[in-house]
């Protein structure tokens, strides 16, 4: 079958809750995917950052087989021998006390609300069902009724309601907004160390230690979610380092399992987690060996290919390249390590497919927005070869790119 007979099955009998490039990908190797044509493109978004090490890691691949045919599910219930080993690599890679092993991101910030309000109840003293979570505007944690609840993306909500109370939305990178909603019924603070949906948005420098010092002399949690920031890549192994602050829980996914397998975790200070007790809270598959060994294998990776390390030289390399390109069309470019935004004049599809022609995927977002995440394992001469696609789809006036 061909690419359209392809696209034609998946629109006949798939949900229609995305508008994807119509490429369709049947292997993939590094930082190149190829088509079911054969054709090769750079993987410029790493599935939203999920491939930070690289498509189909040999060793991580290597793990999920050798697991996978030895034990890969015993649910809670019982123990296994994969599971304390990954806590404990896990709980020293962050300097946090404790691990909650979950699958989805969406889960492990479901799992952060939970913990943060019941601390408020145990541990703060806040009055039973009154406790309340600031999150910020252009948010984005995940798709649950309650965390689409806090959303200010009209689409990610509408149609959805009702929805659960108890979220404050503040306006994010101000300070004095944080300051405002917080009052003594403040359990936490949720934030993403920089913005991804929101479109790389990157906090001024000292926002973020402002809101850790704030949220300390309230007693309120602070708690990051590293879920799209973390990992490596902004350059450090967790965003909230390039401040110097030291969270009270951090939200992990994505990148954790090197797009393995669904692998999340909530992670956190020993008076966070100690206000879960047995049955309080769990996941058939959370924490199953398989995605254990997995995390483990893919956080051995990121540290032995030092890959947070590349993150920080490739990153503003490329950032560099990118704004050398003269084109009136694009009006800033702005990242972290190796997460770029591209921000336009105009919606960025018709750029996203002309690079897509020219062998390089990248996805917008917020319309008019390209978004450059490749895999962490990404060469220098890789990023050159991307920036040279950048510039000249770029520097070509709008109505040739169609
Ligand atoms: C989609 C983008 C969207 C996340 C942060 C939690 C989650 C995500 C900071 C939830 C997930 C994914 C979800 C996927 C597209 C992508 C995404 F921000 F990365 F670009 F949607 F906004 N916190 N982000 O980025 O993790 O439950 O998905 O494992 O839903 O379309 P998840």
């Amino acid at each position: 079958m061909d690419t359209k007979g392809f696209i034609d099955l998946e629109d006949r009998h798939g949900a229609h809750n995305y508008h994807p490039l119509d490429v369709v990908i049947h292997r993939a190797e590094g930082v190149w995917v190829y088509d079911v044509d054969g054709k090769k493109y750079l993987d410029c978004l790493a599935a939203y950052s999920a491939v930070n090490q690289g498509h189909c890691h040999p060793r991580i691949v290597a793990a999920l087989q050798q697991q996978a045919s030895t034990l890969a599910l015993t649910s809670r219930a019982f123990r296994n021998d994969r599971l304390g080993p990954y806590c404990a690599m896990l709980s020293d890679l962050t300097g946090m006390d404790r691990v909650l092993p979950m699958n989805t991101g969406a889960e492990a910030v479901e799992t952060a609300i939970k913990a943060a309000r019941k601390w408020g109840y145990t541990v703060k003293g806040i009055e039973k069902d009154t406790a309340e979570i600031i999150v910020f505007d252009q948010n984005f944690h995940g798709r649950t009724t309650t965390i689409v609840g806090f959303s200010t993306d009209p689409q990610s909500r509408d149609g959805f309601g009702p929805f659960t109370p108890g979220f404050r939305v503040v306006k994010y990178n101000d300070l004095s907004a944080v300051r405002e909603a917080m009052n003594d019924r403040t359990c936490a603070v949720i934030i993403e160390p920089i913005q991804g949906e929101g479109g790389i948005i990157i906090p001024d420098e000292g926002y973020l230690r402002d809101v850790w010092d704030l949220c300390r002399e309230r007693n309120v949690l602070f708690i990051a979610d590293e879920i799209q920031s973390g990992l490596g890549r902004t350059g450090k192994m967790f965003c909230y380092q390039w401040d110097g602050i030291e969270p009270d829980g951090v939200i992990i996914g994505k990148a954790l399992s090197g797009g393995m397998y669904p692998v999340s975790a909530f992670v956190a200070r020993e008076e966070v987690m100690n206000v879960f007790t047995p049955g309080d809270h769990g996941s058939t598959y959370g924490g199953n060996p398989l995605a254990c060994a997995v995390a483990i294998e893919a956080l051995a990776v990121l540290t032995e290919d030092k890959l947070v390390e590349r993150s920080a030289e490739l990153g503003p390399y490329f950032l560099e390249r990118l704004r050398s390109i003269r084109s009136d069309r694009v009006k800033e470019v702005r990242g972290k390590g190796l997460w770029i935004a591209v921000v336009l004049d105009r919606a960025a599809r018709t750029d996203c497919e002309a690079l897509k022609e020219r062998g390089m995927l990248c996805k917008e977002t917020h319309e008019n927005i390209i978004r450059i995440a490749p895999p962490l394992v990404i060469t220098r001469e890789e990023v050159d070869w991307a920036a040279e696609q950048l510039r000249s789809v770029l520097e070509t006036p709008a109505d040739d790119n169609v």
